[in-house]
């Protein structure tokens, strides 16, 4: 690209970033768009690691993919418009990458960010900069920025700062400064007593700047569009006098308004070191008074107090515009630059109906929340799995009789040997190679309405028959009548002679804890006609826990009748036994895997394989 030396940046300047910076290339993006630039400032990024991808960005309210190259050289191979690199390199790394940046002309301009940059290497790549016609802006910098053409990194702050000191548009004063903060400061004060900010660099606060204060004075000199100069120097160093000297003997001439922050350091008694690693006075010559003092002697414009800097530059600003050397332009009203979505919605500004619904537990804040009780006290008050299990399936502390019942149903629940259907099921996927989750998927999915998966339905019918009025005899009669077998009533080998120990347990612990129990009875009442019938017609463990846990959400105070019948409806007992047996299976997995169990074949000969009752297929006649 041809543009004048002593104007490195302007509205078609393209750039590479070195290193992932996308909060900041994204900055770089907004600040384009609001400037209406054509094309996005940054071509691409170069990072060395992680191979050639591409990224996304936001261009305005749409967006744009920018390649991300692992070396210098492939980029500018494939951008030769390219001029600028703004390397995001650490310290550690910014020396040899800066090196690499060299060996290719095309590069004319490069920014450091990097803090702590070791003097040396700074030096050292002063010296080739120098060499190579490079300019170099930093280490230790924010950067700078060009309104209308052209930000460095995170120069000149978040969108609003940028539109609120009006930097998409290029004003007349050039300025340079050795800080990012002070320059938002200034970008800010132009805009309110100037037409704004023509260029403004920050040189960074390190002792060895790649480029000084009047490395851009004396451009913004030559540059015919910037009409007035402003120098915010510092205490320490000596940089300004060069300034002085240029102004002494006429190389700059355009007005000059200056102030060196630092005139407070007088009133400490000994020496101050300020943020930056070269603002410390070595000698009287570098104080903030000294140079203040200097640079007004020399012609400079410069104020009283820094209090007084605004009043100073609309002065200085106004006399040009009088001269009739700075013609200000009507003002157009920025552009809207849409705002992260996320942003929008921490400033409030923006609210969206929410795709879901979530009540019971939450993890956003500092701490784990289940059903508002903070984890921390969870494990404080002791609740144990029952208290967990009663905050999360039904959001609230339950008595302790009945988060008690909840750990028995889960220890009772949580195997019935390898030969039940679900347990079966998971060991044979286990056998198959499955992982755990696959493997416990297989034994769960098995669980249904003859094998662990009756509670719910035991509760609905149990709870309907006593509902209705029915007896248990009438009870058993009407299910027969409908066909309907009575889901909680059988089992394959327990009965009365062999009874389930699981429902023993369970009914002496109700009987003794819960305050009523009268659908147990009611069910042992009908397990009484059942047995009478066929001694494996007991009351099974599903049924047993079912009625009990109808009890317990009836009678135990924590549940409104109209809540205790929805628990039922949407399938919670269930989840009980699902709970409970997910451990066992997860044991069965576990054993075959540690059992090292071969890929099971069921026998052939355990399987009657008969096809004689196969439909023959019909040979249709072809219609002539
Ligand atoms: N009859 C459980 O069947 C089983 C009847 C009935 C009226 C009934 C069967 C059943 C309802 C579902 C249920 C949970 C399939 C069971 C569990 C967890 C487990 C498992 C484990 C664990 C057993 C023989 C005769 C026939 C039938 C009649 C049967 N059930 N009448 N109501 N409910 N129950 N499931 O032994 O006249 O001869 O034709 O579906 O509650 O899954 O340990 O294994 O922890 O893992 O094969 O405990 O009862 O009996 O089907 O041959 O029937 O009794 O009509 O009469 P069986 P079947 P008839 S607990």
């Amino acid at each position: 690209p041809q543009r004048p030396s002593y104007r490195p940046f302007d509205a078609a300047t393209r750039s590479f970033v070195y290193g992932l910076q996308p909060r900041a290339i994204q900055g770089m993006l907004d600040f384009d768009f609001s400037c209406g630039r054509a094309t996005p400032s940054v071509a691409a990024m170069i990072y060395p690691f992680g191979g050639h991808h591409i990224q996304k960005f936001y261009w305005g309210t749409k967006e744009t993919l920018l390649p991300v190259y692992t070396s210098v050289e492939e980029a500018v191979k494939k951008h030769p418009e390219v001029d600028v690199l703004v390397n995001f390199s650490s310290s550690r790394s910014v020396y040899s990458s800066t090196l690499d940046v060299f060996k290719y002309p095309q590069i004319k301009s490069v920014a450091l960010i990097a803090e702590g940059v070791p003097e040396r290497h700074a030096r050292e790549i002063l010296h080739l900069a120098r060499e190579k016609g490079v300019l170099i802006i930093g280490p230790a910098t924010v950067g700078g920025i060009k309104p209308g053409c052209f930000r460095i990194g995170n120069s000149g702050g978040m969108m609003d700062n940028i539109i609120a000191s009006k930097l998409y548009r290029p004003g007349s004063v050039g300025y340079v400064s050795k800080s990012g903060g002070m320059s938002n400061e200034l970008n800010n004060i132009l805009s309110l007593v100037t037409n704004g900010t023509y260029e403004g660099i920050a040189i960074g606060g390190d002792r060895y700047p790649g480029s000084t204060f009047i490395d851009h004075l004396l451009r913004y000199e030559q540059d015919p569009d910037c009409k007035m100069l402003v120098l915010l120097g510092e205490v320490g160093g000596i940089e300004e006098y060069r300034v002085i000297d240029a102004v002494k003997n006429g190389t700059i001439k355009k007005p000059i308004v200056a102030w060196a922050i630092g005139t407070c350091a007088k009133m400490f008694t000994t020496e101050v070191q300020f943020g930056h690693a070269g603002s410390m006075a070595n000698s009287a010559l570098e104080t903030a008074d000294a140079k203040n003092d200097a640079m007004r002697k020399a012609g400079f414009v410069v104020p009283d107090t820094f209090e007084d800097l605004p009043q100073v530059l609309k002065e200085t600003y106004e006399k040009l515009v009088a001269k009739g050397t700075i013609q200000p332009k009507p003002e157009r009203d920025p552009p809207v630059i849409p705002m992260d979505y996320k942003w929008a919605q921490e400033l409030g500004l923006i609210r969206k109906p929410a795709a879901f619904i979530s009540t019971i537990s939450d993890e956003r804040g500092q701490e784990l929340l289940y059903a508002g009780m903070r984890i921390s006290d969870v494990f404080k008050e002791d609740i144990g799995l029952g208290g967990v299990v009663s905050l999360l399936w039904f959001k609230r502390r339950l008595p302790p009789w009945a988060t008690k019942f909840i750990e028995m149903v889960l220890m009772l629940t949580a195997d019935h040997g390898p030969a039940v259907s679900g347990a079966m099921n998971t060991i044979v996927a286990s056998r198959a190679g499955k992982d755990l989750i696959s493997s416990l998927a297989s034994g769960l999915l098995t669980i249904g309405s003859r094998f662990g998966g009756a509670l719910d339905e035991a509760a609905a019918m149990f709870s309907n028959a006593r509902d209705t009025g029915l007896t248990p005899r009438e009870f058993v009669d009407e299910s027969r009548k409908a066909n309907k077998l009575i889901s909680g009533i059988g089992h394959k080998i327990k009965s009365v002679n062999n009874p389930d120990l699981r429902v023993e347990l369970v009914k002496e612990y109700v009987r003794k804890n819960f305050p009523s129990h009268s659908l147990l009875d009611y069910a042992l009442a009908v397990e009484k006609v059942t047995t009478s019938k066929k001694d494996t017609l007991i009351l099974n463990v599903d049924g047993c826990i079912a009625v009990s846990f109808v009890d317990l959400l009836r009678d135990s105070g924590a549940f409104t009748p109209d809540e205790a019948d929805e628990y039922i409806k949407i399938g919670t007992l269930n989840g009980l036994f699902v709970l409970g047996r997910s451990i066992g299976f997860i044991g069965h997995h576990l054993d075959q895997k540690r059992l090292r169990a071969p890929l099971y074949r069921h026998p052939a000969d355990d399987i009657f394989i008969n096809m004689a009752d196969v439909a023959q297929p019909r040979v249709l006649s072809r219609v002539a």
